[in-house]
């Protein structure tokens, strides 16, 4: 289903800039978080594989928009761009604000861009630069682009305190999704691909990949000899 979708995953192109990003007319989805918050994780999980973070990894690579092609070869039909993770105090402050404008810029601008991800350990709540980086967004939410909140590491909140990091996620959500994430329990996995399938083919498909049975067209024979 939509996790053999996401397990096509396969690196496309690395940009430092955003004029340096290839102009698509396909979905492309970002994951965006605070560093350490989980997503090169997150990304190899939904994935099923460990070379999409080790392409992001590359030197010259960690402080790029990293774009993923998702489809069969030949087909593809949408992209995946991890966006460094901001936050990481040891970052000189100019390469951090540098970074800060490749982001707003990418995430107002960048015309293909149908969803966002963002990963946010929920022990730590929306931070001030997630908040941020929400009202850089929010007018193109208004104007229908998706957004999910994916609450990582959920294995460490007992049933509590993953209620409570809920319902804190959805206020400041603004109408997003928020959903609990956890990689080493394997949850939230399907319902976080499956929604990323969705937002990449809006047309209605229901299923990726999946043909429904052939209708049998042959006409019964020979009924009124019966
Ligand atoms: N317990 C637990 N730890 C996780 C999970 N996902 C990530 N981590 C840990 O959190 C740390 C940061 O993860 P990473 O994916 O590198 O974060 P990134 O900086 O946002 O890419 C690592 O030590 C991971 O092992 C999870 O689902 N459960
Ligand atoms: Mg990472």
């Amino acid at each position: 289903m939509a996790s053999g979708w996401m397990h096509t995953a396969r690196f496309l192109t690395t940009a430092p800039q955003l004029h340096h990003l290839p102009p698509l007319d396909i979905p492309e989805i970002a994951f965006v978080g605070r560093s350490n918050a989980g997503k090169s994780t997150c990304i190899n999980t939904l994935t099923q594989q460990k070379q999409l973070a080790y392409a992001s990894k590359k030197p010259g690579r960690t402080q790029n928009i990293n774009l993923f092609a998702l489809g069969k070869q030949g087909v593809t039909d949408a992209v995946l761009a991890d966006l460094p993770g901001y936050g990481y105090a040891a970052v000189p402050k100019a390469d951090k604000v540098r970074w800060q404008q490749v982001m707003a810029n990418y995430l107002v601008t960048r015309e293909n861009l149908t969803g966002i991800v963002m990963m946010c350990d929920p022990r730590h709540g929306l931070t001030e630069l997630d908040e941020i980086l929400l009202d850089i967004i929010r007018p193109r939410v208004v104007e229908g682009l998706k957004f999910l909140i994916l609450l990582t590491k959920a294995d460490k909140l007992n049933r509590e305190e993953s209620t409570k990091a809920l319902s804190i996620a959805r206020l400041q959500a603004g109408g997003g999704e928020v959903k609990l994430f956890s990689a080493l329990k394997k949850q939230g996995i399907d319902e976080a691909s499956m929604l990323l399938w969705q937002w990449a083919h809006p047309e209605g498909a229901a299923a990726p990949a999946v043909k429904p049975a052939e209708p049998d067209l042959e006409e019964p024979e020979n009924l009124d000899e019966a």
